[in-house]
């Protein structure tokens, strides 16, 4: 039998771990971290502070480093401090990156989600994005994936607690929503 004191600590904890958890997320996509700079890179763009993002930009496989700032782009095919081999500008400059193989060719490719609007490319170039649609609100967080494992990523947002995935590219209702975590699970 619990007592109210019971109930307040767990609901106390609920709070602390869902707040904790927030913070966690938040700050996977948004801390800002010191990386690379021109002098390092020999690149034009100033790398000084990025968003960090990972795939598999030659088709090997393999996932390899990339920044984002400002809207340029810098993408290495190895995990080491060596010259990105993509340096391009692209795509809104002040919305949050994402990677993924938006059309299945096995390579991965750079997206920008602003305020509910993405912008997704096929190239990691300067072309002009090969997708712009709506899917989300100011405010929410991008994620993408594989979510149904047919060799394309797709995408999806993150709010107050509840994921909103889509299998498809384009505006739409998403094919998946579900609130996550909706209680408290013991962390380590
Ligand atoms: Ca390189
Ligand atoms: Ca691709
Ligand atoms: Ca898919």
């Amino acid at each position: 039998m619990s007592t109210p004191h019971d109930r307040g600590y767990r609901l106390a904890a609920l709070f602390v771990s869902a707040v904790v958890l927030g913070l966690l997320i938040e700050a996977s996509f948004h801390h800002q971290v010191p990386m690379l700079s021109p002098e390092t890179t020999g690149a034009s763009y100033d790398f000084t502070y990025s968003y960090a993002l990972v795939g598999h930009w030659n088709g090997d496989g393999i996932k390899t480093a990339g920044v984002f700032f400002r809207g340029g782009w810098g993408l290495n095919d190895q995990n080491d401090d060596s010259i990105p081999e993509y340096v391009f500008r692209a795509l809104p400059a002040d919305g949050l990156p994402v990677a993924g193989d938006w059309d299945g060719d096995g390579r991965d490719s750079v997206g920008v989600f602003r305020d509910g609007r993405w912008y997704l490319k096929n190239r990691n170039d300067e072309a002009p994005a090969d997708w712009i649609f709506e899917f989300g609100v100011l405010g929410d967080l991008p994620v993408v994936g594989d979510w149904d494992g047919d060799g394309k990523d797709s995408i999806g947002i993150f709010r107050h607690g509840r994921w909103h995935l889509r299998n498809h590219n384009a505006a739409g209702a998403p094919e998946m929503v579900f609130a996550f975590p909706t209680r408290w699970f013991p962390l380590g």
